[in-house]
């Protein structure tokens, strides 16, 4: 029996719980021995002139070594997304001449000890002439304050420009349509927030620069690092030690990160450095950050055939890969609908705040969002049940492989299936009919139940991506598998030894899989997108494939049989000829009689991208009087194709759900009218905890995808979502009847008591 889909327990988590994982901050290499600790000095204001810095007083303090500030380096970190104009894809490591956000880096201490290099950080004196800033999304497109005089403007990118946007035309659009509903819809900033900070220690020698950085993607720091430094690739060594959490922001190297090799080389010494949580709350990438322009027309009878999404991003101080998100965001507009006729457009706007990154979903919970929120307003002016509406125009089963009017080529997909999996464990009969009772006896506390459908991208951007694997028997028959993926809570050590046990078979403890070390692993992407699993996880097969073809040649000649007679049983791990099961050949036979590097083998897996899906129903009971919300039921269906290991996933669902739910409720990052962060640390910003969440209800399917040979499709963001809406969906359900319509999240105690006293009032 096959081991894939089994619930194997994690091999890393022994290590995990036992406290016996090593973080970029816990290192104790000797590479790093006398290291010096970096603080960074972070701007107070939100857009300001850098007049004047002066470090004398801060040098005075004992133990402090230096302080570099942006006149001493002239170097700038180009974004990934090479779309923009040069003064907002070029971010200085330092700022140099200005500040453009509430924490941006001018200065940096390097000091013996971390005490020494705080007192020292708040004696760096700087006179900066603060300018009118604007954080807002909407203010900043209105171009009221123009962040970059040499711009003229705050729009950095229009999309339909590069053909990543169909463009939008005039009313005469929906001229077609009986029932037309609009809606502005804002999906707020909100902060990966990874237990783990950034880190980074790095030690540059006369050889070798040596990078230890907490990231998702080795080989990204590296090709970073050898590009900025105009190093040869053999100089460059990074490390990617247990990572505490990426959730997308830690995709791409910061200026943070790539300064820290640069100080010590400057210093002669190695260099460390760990963030706070109030550094990450405000200068760390955040994520979403968009608001939406949606107008969905149709028939009164429920026929849905126009939809138009206008989009504006939030690019942050400088252009990272949040300015581009909306390219995610366009291809997934329709959802699971087969929506004829659909118009799009996109922004990138820049705003007075840290620039955006990935955040799990990147991109894709927005489109899923606003849709849901359109078919629930379209329902609601056609007086059509919701679930009728959705049904009527999911795509249907038969038409797949289905590619929207926007390009997106669809896989596999049963999504009226996963609609009614979701409805039958919910009881959704039975809710409705609590819901009607507390309604008549007008109760304080009304019932809602939000039902969405999602689809996603993974292993995107569009056609699809590859993945580097190699894999090695060792002289004792074991197997070692090199990974470009990198997990940073993922699980891969076990679900990656679990495909390479299954191709191999050799038992998954004797596997061991080595991933975020750049001279172990020749090259690789990284983990970004749920892509891990179908391009990481089928490079791996491929290469234990080739591992297995070689060992069969060389356990022919041991057992003196032909190789086209000789056959691996995967369930034993053991050759022999076929038929005669009982004369065999063991791996540590084999790999004995192997010449070195006779068992070793890479792939490179290409494949194109495929689309997850499910339904998530939730189930809340608002408070009238005051607004609270209570999250009573989640239920969800999430189809990632074949699963590999269903407890990792699982668990992979549960965080991914707790985050669409903390979306939906309590998490945005906020600032006050002069730009400054008013939630930069766990006080003020409300991650969710255990506490807020009840028991999650899953239901198991999956539907294969053709396009990569385990049938996999991603799951790492799935949870992220559908939550969200499901959640929004709820609320405003309980509310209905009061006339109340929208809601944006968080939706907040105020704010859900605000849309009462307005619904009751108007
Ligand atoms: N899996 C499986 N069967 C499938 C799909 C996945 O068994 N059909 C397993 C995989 O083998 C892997 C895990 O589920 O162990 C997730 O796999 P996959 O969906 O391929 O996603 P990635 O490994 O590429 O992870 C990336 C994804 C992203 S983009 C973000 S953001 C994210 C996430 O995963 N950040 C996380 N999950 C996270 N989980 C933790 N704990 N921490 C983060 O920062």
């Amino acid at each position: 029996m096959s081991i894939i889909g089994t619930r194997v327990l994690r091999k890393e988590d022994p290590r995990f719980l036992t406290g016996a994982s090593t973080y970029t901050a816990d290192l104790n290499d000797p590479r790093l021995n006398g290291a010096l600790h970096a603080t960074f000095v972070r701007a107070f204001v939100a857009n300001g002139k850098i007049l004047e810095i002066d470090s004398t007083d801060a040098l005075s303090v004992p133990g402090v070594e230096a302080v570099l500030t942006g006149a001493d380096l002239d170097l700038k970190l180009p974004g990934a997304v090479p779309r923009f104009p040069a003064e907002v894809l070029n971010r200085p490591l330092l700022a140099r001449d200005h500040v453009r956000f509430v924490g941006e880096p001018y200065a940096v201490v390097l000091s013996e000890t971390i005490s020494a290099g705080l007192d020292a950080a708040e004696m760096v004196f700087a006179d900066i002439e603060p300018l009118d800033a604007v954080t807002d999304l909407e203010d900043a497109a209105s171009d009221k304050v123009i962040i970059y005089d040499t711009l003229g403007t705050n729009t950095v990118l229009t999309f339909s420009d590069l053909g990543l946007a169909t463009g939008i035309t005039d009313a005469a659009f929906f001229a077609d349509c009986e029932v037309v509903v609009k809606q502005r819809v804002v999906h707020p900033r909100m902060s990966a927030a990874p237990l783990e900070t950034r880190s980074a220690a790095a030690n540059w020698t006369a050889e070798r620069l040596t990078l230890f950085l907490s990231s998702q993607a080795a080989h990204r720091v590296k090709n970073t690092l050898v590009r900025l430094y105009n190093l040869n690739p053999d100089e460059v060594h990074v490390i990617v030690p247990d990572v505490g959490g990426g959730f997308g922001a830690k995709v791409s190297p910061t200026p943070e990160d790539v300064l820290i090799p640069y100080l010590s080389r400057f210093c002669g010494r190695p260099v460390r450095w760990v963030e706070t949580r109030t550094e990450n709350m405000i200068a760390a990438g955040p994520g979403r950050a968009q608001v939406h322009y949606a107008t969905l027309g149709g028939s009164t009878d429920g026929d849905i055939t126009h939809y138009r999404l206008e989009v504006l991003a939030d690019a942050g101080a400088y252009t990272r890969v949040g300015a581009f998100l909306p390219f995610f965001t366009l291809p997934m507009a329709p959802g699971n609908y087969d929506i004829a006729n659909i118009e799009t457009q996109a922004k990138s706007v820049i705003t007075n705040a840290a620039p955006t990154e990935a955040f799990r979903g990147a991109g894709r919970p927005e489109a899923t969002l606003t849709i849901e929120r359109m078919f629930d307003l379209f329902a609601a002016a056609t007086n059509i049940d919701p679930i009728t509406l959705r049904r009527k125009n999911l795509i249907p089963k038969e038409k797949f492989p289905f590619t929207t009017p926007v390009g997106s080529e669809y896989d596999t997909g049963d999504y009226a299936t996963s609609l009614d999996k979701a409805l039958a464990a919910a009881e959704y009969e039975k809710l409705r009919t609590a819901q009607s009772k507390r309604r008549e006896s007008n109760d304080v506390k009304q019932i809602g139940i939000g039902v969405i459908n999602y689809v996603e991208v993974t292993a995107g951007p569009a056609p699809g991506g590859n993945e580097f694997a190699q894999v090695e028997i060792t002289p004792e028959g074991k197997a070692r598998v090199y990974s470009g993926a990198l997990s940073h809570g993922q699980g891969h050590q076990t679900t990656f030894a679990m495909i390479a046990a299954a191709n191999l078979g050799i038992a998954i403890e004797e596997i061991e899989v080595i991933q975020g070390d750049t001279d172990q692993v020749a090259r690789g992407e990284g983990t970004v997108a749920s892509r891990s699993t179908q391009l990481g996880g089928s490079a791996i097969k491929d290469a234990a494939e080739s591992v297995v073809a070689a060992a069969v040649q060389i356990a022919a000649e041991l057992l003196e049989a032909s190789a086209a007679d000789v056959v691996l049983n995967h369930d034993t791990g053991v050759f022999h000829v076929a038929g005669t099961p009982a004369v065999n050949k063991t791996w540590v036979d084999v790999a004995a009689a192997a010449e070195p590097e006779q068992l070793l083998a890479d792939a490179d897996f290409n494949a194109r991208c495929t689309y997850p899906f499910g339904t998530h129903i939730a189930v809340v009971e608002v408070d009238t009087q005051t607004g609270g919300v209570e999250l009573k039921r989640i239920i969800t269906v999430d189809d990632a194709g074949t699963i590999i290991n269903p407890l990792i996933v699982e668990g992979q669902r549960h965080g991914g759900i707790a985050q669409g739910v903390a979306q939906a409720l309590l998490e945005e990052v906020r600032f006050d009218e002069d730009g400054n962060p008013v939630t930069s640390n766990f006080a003020d910003y409300a991650i969710i905890s255990a506490a807020e969440m009840p028991t999650i209800e899953l239901e198991p399917m999956a539907t294969p995808t053709p396009n990569n040979p385990l049938g996999a499709k991603g799951i790492g963001e799935s949870g992220a979502i559908g939550a969200t809406p499901a959640v929004q969906s709820a609320v405003i359900d309980a509310l209905s009847h009061l006339g109340v319509r929208h809601i944006d999240v968080p939706m907040s105690p105020q704010k859900v008591w605000s849309a009462i006293q307005k619904a009751l009032h108007e």
